[in-house]
């Protein structure tokens, strides 16, 4: 398999030639029209004769056309991979780098620190790209979802990527999904990826965008009205007269961000704006073949008359009347309109100067959002205005910051005093060497990113991070305040005079097209057999996997509680990022960090608790690590949406590494909740939310009747009390047959090892 920079046509032509038979089967066995999303889910299945159905029941088989994986998350699925004994990988695969950059002083400098610190990282993955055939995009290459857009979403398409915000494809039609190491490995490997065939919400958009209102609003308004749970299970598909009036990086942006609502993935039909943003990226034969087939690739015509029949729950949002909103501090789903914060930041106390303003990340760093930002910038200097608040920019993609270098965009934010940053994630994902402020004090900053969970940017648990459009983002920094309106508040500029900021105006693309800039894309060689791949048993960044332990049979019995988290528990918060994530290639070092993020819900102290060996308080990961070397078994207890956010396994191989057998929360966010299936971890639901209220800290925790384990059936779980007295609840589960299969064999790799020989 050869994996280019781009998606061959030829790949893209055999999946528009299944879709006239594949469609028409869908609409006969649904016996009604069909939703964009069915149409794309149909046109993969495995088996679209027989393959179940009923959404959010069925678990069906997909079989997707690329798989993406970005560093962070890469090194464990890599090294997952070479355990099944493959040659190469069966489905076009790519590895991005852009985790691993460390914001500090520059984009240049900053990336030459990178490439020097995490050289075993870089060779490591270069090499095992090499190895099995799949394409390997060097640092500085850019973000992996704006990359993906630029070189590999095609619509009507279907992909998955190790990291949640994979549904960014959406923008340009593709069906793309977040999901764990493990389930990427086993498309890498040639199965099928197995997911539970999703419900449907529908977001009707009518109207158009005007004033200070952008894209990201859609999508900040949207996780007000759905909260981070209520897109679990879903697929939200976009369309109305509205959502043709988006350009392809705007609804990116909103399809990127439907992470936070826990949605499967966000999805938008191909229109003109798609065939405008493909031509611009150098991919006319792409748009040109969707052309051909446009009438399936979007919904059909009753979807948009009557979205009350297709759609699970529908959305309705007026462009027209939708206002600026920022979101935050510590959650993204706390939405309220830009003109409300100030008044709200008073009543909670949050502080109201502007320490920071970020501009960037996978959700917001296309042209359009930076012409649209550096208008403002342009604006500001012009009429005598300084930033109040130093201003990062990162650009999306070495295309990007190439493109707007040349467009003169740059220097606009640097006229401003902005630090352009390495084309990275950056301070999106903690790697953000903070200068201006020390931990402990209070300050707010404003990103248009997407996630604000506490001590995700800076590492600093007193810093309110709030999610905005890029446009607010340069308006309060601005400003430096978070009591300020830019649609009606004026500012005082260096003569004292009182301005007002002119709305941002945006290019949807560039007029001159994009300048590819620097060549960061290594090819694999045709055959790779002979490149050799390297982890030294003494690295501190590296770690071969040793196969976990097949289940023996028996009941779980008698395990320990080593955690029960109060309220959200996000991965942030069971695997913390930042500075962690150059462990993300070790398992045992990376285990260092396990639930230290989690507050314990017995004494709301963060990351500590009750070590049952000696009865001494003590970190989560020391007491993890204690039972593993004691051979103590152990259970975590989850509140709601437990495992909200990444999709980093980390967050379910750390425990399993360290003796957990089950997690029983109250909900789960679904990718940890496949995470924790995948290695072998029995993740449980109480059936009863209220015996989240039973658990005692020194409690004992069996799950029985487990031979009997299967499809829908709950399992009996035993709480011992430390006085003997045993209450029995009961724990949901939603094991398919397949997935039972996983369990049993200790892991699903353990099955692929055992499917494929190895
Ligand atoms: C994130 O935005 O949280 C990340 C970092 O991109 C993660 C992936 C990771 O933890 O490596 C994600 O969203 O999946
Ligand atoms: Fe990177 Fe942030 Fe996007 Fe995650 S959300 S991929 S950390 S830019």
């Amino acid at each position: 398999m050869t994996v280019a920079a781009s998606t061959p046509i030829e790949l893209i032509q055999g999946v528009y030639s299944t879709l006239d038979e594949r469609v028409a089967i869908g609409r006969h066995r649904l016996a009604r029209a069909l939703t964009l999303a069915e149409k794309v889910l149909v046109n993969h299945l495995d088996d679209p004769e027989n393959a179940g159905l009923e959404r959010g029941v069925s678990y069906v088989d997909l079989r997707p056309d690329r798989v993406a994986m970005q560093d962070a998350t890469a090194q464990m699925a890599w090294l997952q991979f070479m355990t099944a004994g493959l040659d190469e990988v069966q489905v076009p695969t790519t590895t991005h780098c852009d985790h691993l950059i460390e914001a500090r002083d520059d984009g240049k400098r900053d990336l030459a620190a990178a490439v020097d610190g995490n050289r075993e990282v870089y060779d490591f993955l270069a090499s095992v790209c090499a190895r099995y055939g799949a394409g390997f995009w060097k640092p500085g290459s850019g973000i992996i979802h704006q990359v993906v857009l630029e070189q590999y979403a095609f619509p009507g398409g279907m992909m998955i990527g190790t990291d949640s915000h994979t549904p960014n494809a959406g923008g340009a039609g593709m069906l793309a999904v977040g999901v764990g190491g493990a389930d990427a490995v086993d498309v890498m490997t040639g199965f099928p990826w197995n997911v539970r065939w999703p419900k449907l919400i529908g977001v009707h958009l009518t109207g158009e965008l005007n004033g200070w209102a952008a894209p990201k609003d859609v999508i900040l308004k949207v996780a007000d009205i759905l909260t981070v749970r209520g897109g679990t299970g879903a697929i939200v598909e976009y369309f109305g007269p509205g959502a043709r009036s988006l350009s392809a990086t705007g609804k990116a942006t909103i399809c990127n961000m439907g992470a936070e609502i826990g949605a499967t993935t966000s999805l938008f039909a191909y229109d003109d704006a798609t065939a405008r943003y493909l031509k611009s990226t150098g991919r006319e034969a792409v748009s040109d073949a969707a052309d051909v087939v446009a009438h399936h690739l979007r919904a059909d015509d009753d979807v948009e008359a009557n979205p009350g029949k297709y759609f699970d729950q529908v959305i309705k949002i007026d462009l027209s009347t939708l206002s600026p909103h920022i979101n935050g501090p510590h959650t993204p789903d706390l939405a309220r309109p830009v003109a409300e914060l100030g008044a709200e930041a008073e009543r909670e106390g949050w502080p109201l100067p502007v320490s920071a303003g970020l501009i960037g990340s996978c959700t917001n760093s296309s042209y359009e959002d930076i012409t649209r930002a550096a208008s403002i910038a342009r604006d500001a200097v012009a009429k005598g205005l300084t930033a109040k608040a130093p201003l990062l920019v990162t650009p999306g993609s070495e295309q990007i910051r190439a493109t707007i270098e040349r467009d003169g965009l740059l220097a606009d934010f640097e006229a401003l005093g902005a630090q352009v940053l390495a084309n990275a994630c950056g301070p999106c994902i903690g790697q953000w060497d903070r200068q201006d402020l020390d931990d402990g004090t209070p300050n707010s900053i404003v990103t248009s990113y997407n996630r604000n969970f506490p001590k995700r940017n800076d590492g600093y648990a007193t810093t309110h991070a709030f999610v905005t459009s890029p446009e607010t983002v340069i308006a309060l920094t601005i400003a430096g305040r978070l009591d300020f309106d830019p649609a009606k508040d004026t500012l005082l500029n260096d003569a004292g005079e009182e301005v007002r900021l002119t709305v941002g105006a945006g290019e949807e693309l560039p007029v001159a097209g994009f300048d590819p800039g620097e060549e960061t894309f290594q090819a694999p060689p045709t055959d790779g057999s002979n490149v050799k791949v390297t982890v030294s048993p003494s690295s501190d960044r590296l770690q071969l996997l040793t196969p976990f332990p097949a289940w023996d049979g028996g009941d779980l019995t008698d395990l320990t509680v080593l955690v029960k988290a109060q309220g959200k528990c996000t991965t942030d918060h069971i695997s913390m990022a930042g500075p962690w994530l150059k462990y993300r290639g070790h398992l045992e070092n990376i285990s260092g960090n396990v639930y230290m993020g989690a507050v314990n819900a017995f004494t709301g102290e963060v990351g500590t608790g009750w070590d049952a060996t000696d009865g001494e308080i003590r970190s989560y990961p020391e007491i993890a690590r204690r039972y593993h070397e004691a051979g103590v078994d152990w259970v975590a207890i989850g509140d709601e949406n437990m495992g909200e956010g990444s999709s980093r396994e980390h967050a379910a191989m750390e425990p399993r590494f360290r003796g957990a057998k089950v997690v029983i929360a109250r909900s789960f966010a679904r990718i940890h909740e496949t995470n924790l299936k995948k290695q072998g971890i029995l993740p449980l639901t109480f059936a009863d939310p209220a015996d989240y209220d039973l658990i005692g800290p020194k409690d004992r925790i069996s799950v029985v009747g487990l031979a009997n384990l299967a499809p829908n059936l709950p399992v009996t779980v035993v709480v011992t009390a430390p006085d003997g007295d045993e209450t029995r609840i009961v724990g949901e589960h939603t094991y398919s047959a397949d997935q039972i299969e996983w369990f049993k064999a200790g892991s699903a790799l353990n099955l692929i090892r055992e499917r494929s020989g190895n």
